[in-house]
């Protein structure tokens, strides 16, 4: 069956109404058209979405992974504990620092507390926390009932800084704002731009040549260590990491950095966009997921710089790499050759890892984000402007975005030049790019519509998450979840690139799956409309 008859099938299901809704999230990819698809709006009700809420985003993802902050979820404990035991960003204790990543703090709301208010209760886990804990910083997240019934976290959090005499920031990331756990992020984003970023003074010292920041990387599975390896042997210093193994003290260093290298775009552009409006700093989007995309990475990152020495080295450092993964990966991909895949992950991986599973000789014929907006789909293109002067600059305390596929580029001159030379300065290719023709492209794919399509389409692995990984096994199909990687990892650059392709093939190549019946096999298919009357 063609990806369009599998697509028409799937939604004629659907009342007219949610019909017409779906449609618009949906595409098959025609690179002769110019193609758009909804994106980021709110999800059916009762439809059963795989999106998070805006706390995840906030708290989970963004300001979980920064370890020498204690972090303090106001809500019931079941918040917390999502957003801290099925993340799987590592971090390690370096020296005599702190590190809390192994606690899960929360204020474990009762009823008591959403009638007579919750504030007592979050001070006394702020002192608690000074005292046990002496952190760097705290933070505050709120959950959806601290919105509801209006405690005032803000206020807490600043009586709590004058008393302790350290930084406690409110985040009121309450799971309900938004449209999914993109809310989070910009919140995320928002204040850690405003209040940490730029607290320590732009340094007196030269900055050093070929320092960077990398953006979006939250170490899930220890990728940030893989990918910083590679960086620290061609001679990067990172000065800072958002947020994967960071800490609160590096992220007030962080606007002391000469380019700053984006990851994940979909969680942390916010940041990206306000250093290049504030202090100037280029950003340039990476991808540290595939061998060629790290190459492709590395080189850029060389050219940014310009210096023949550091071309040399990087390419030293490529050659060396490749040298040590080449025959394992060759023998991986040889078991995977001629595969398929679905890949369905939140606003950033259903793009990243096409090109590896491609590496391996797997095709992605359907892909699609849980909560990426157009430009995720569709790129962004780059429109350059002059650097503003610096009493002008300021940092926007909300990112307005008119229209999503337009980028407004602060650039110097110099800057611009390059840019003319081709430098993917401040873009954004987008997934639908990346994609075959005749390939679904699937915008916040619900549980309907995931049985359907694994049904009709029967991949050989469906990369996806916790909330939809089971119902593809039970259907015999192998699912790799590349949210937490299932335990393993790393997956970035050229060793992670291995560990991905050892995972897949045995999974896909484990005589498991000969012992599940799936449905299609035992239960009759319906063909044709039953009639409504
Ligand atoms: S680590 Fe990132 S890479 S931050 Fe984002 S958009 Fe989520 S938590 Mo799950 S795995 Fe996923 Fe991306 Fe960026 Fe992770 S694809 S959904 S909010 N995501
Ligand atoms: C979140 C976090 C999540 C969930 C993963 C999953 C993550 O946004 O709620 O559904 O498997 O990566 O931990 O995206």
């Amino acid at each position: 069956m063609s990806c369009k008859k599998c697509l028409d099938k799937v939604i004629d299901t659907y009342p007219s109404k949610v019909k017409k809704n779906r449609q618009k999230h949906m595409l098959i990819k025609q690179s002769d058209e110019t193609q758009e698809i909804q994106a980021n709006t709110r999800t059916i009700p009762g439809i059963i979405t795989n999106r998070g809420c805006a706390f995840a985003g906030c708290k989970g993802v963004v300001i979980g992974p920064l370890r020498d902050m204690v972090h303090i979820v106001h809500g019931p404990v079941g918040c917390s504990y999502y957003a801290w035991g099925t993340r799987r960003n590592k971090a390690k204790t370096k020296g005599d620092e702190k590190n809390f990543i192994n606690y899960c703090f929360t204020t474990d709301m009762q009823e008591s507390d959403i009638v007579f208010g919750g504030e007592k209760k979050l001070k006394e886990a702020i002192r608690e926390a000074v005292e046990l804990f002496n952190p760097a910083a705290i933070t505050i997240s709120a959950t959806c009932p601290v919105g509801l019934i209006g405690d005032d976290i803000k206020s807490v959090a600043a009586e709590a800084e004058k008393e302790y005499g350290i930084q406690v920031l409110a985040f009121d990331c309450e799971g309900y704002k938004g449209v999914s756990q993109s809310a989070g992020h910009h919140i995320a984003n928002n204040i850690l731009m405003r209040d940490v970023i730029g607290k320590v003074e732009k340094s007196e010292k030269e900055i050093p040549k070929y320092s960077v920041n990398i953006l979006g990387e939250y170490n899930i599975g220890g990728d940030g260590w893989e990918i910083s390896r590679i960086l620290n042997k061609i001679g990067y210093e990172i000065v800072s990491i958002m947020t994967g193994d960071g800490t609160y003290e590096e992220l007030k260093n962080t606007h002391n950095a000469n380019l700053n290298v984006v990851q994940c775009h979909r969680s942390i552009n916010y940041i990206s966009e306000m250093l290049e409006t504030k202090y100037g700093t280029p950003w340039l989007k990476v991808n540290f997921i595939g061998v060629n995309e790290t190459i492709k990475t590395l080189r850029n990152m060389a050219e940014y710089f310009g210096d023949q020495e550091l071309i040399d080295r990087t390419e030293e450092v490529i050659a060396e790499e490749l040298s040590e993964i080449e025959e394992t990966f060759e023998m991986f991909k040889k078991m995977c050759e001629g595969k398929t895949a679905f890949l369905y992950v939140g606003g950033s991986r259903a793009h990243h890892y096409q090109g590896l599973l491609k590496e391996i000789g797997i095709d992605t014929v359907m892909a699609g984000y849980e909560f990426g907006h157009r430009d995720d789909y569709e790129g962004r293109d780059v429109i350059p402007y002059i650097k503003l002067d610096a009493d002008t600059r300021n940092i926007p305390d909300l990112h307005v975005e008119k229209d999503e596929k337009q980028y407004r580029l602060y650039l110097s001159p110099e800057r611009l030049q390059k840019l003319k030379e081709k430098m993917p300065l401040g873009q954004y290719a987008g997934l639908i790019k990346e994609m075959k023709d005749g390939t679904m492209v699937i915008d916040d794919l619900n549980h309907h519509e995931t049985e359907a399509l694994l049904k009709a389409v029967k991949p050989d692995v469906f990369c996806s998450g916790i909330k939809d990984k089971f119902i593809s096994q039970k259907m015999g199909i192998f699912s790799k979840q590349l949210h937490s990687y299932d335990y393993s990892g790393p997956y970035a650059g050229f060793k992670g690139a291995v560990i991905f392709a050892k995972d897949i093939s045995a999974g896909i190549n484990t005589p498991t799956w000969s012992y599940i019946t799936p449905p299609w096999k035992k239960e009759p298919i319906i063909e044709g409309k039953i009639n409504e009357e």
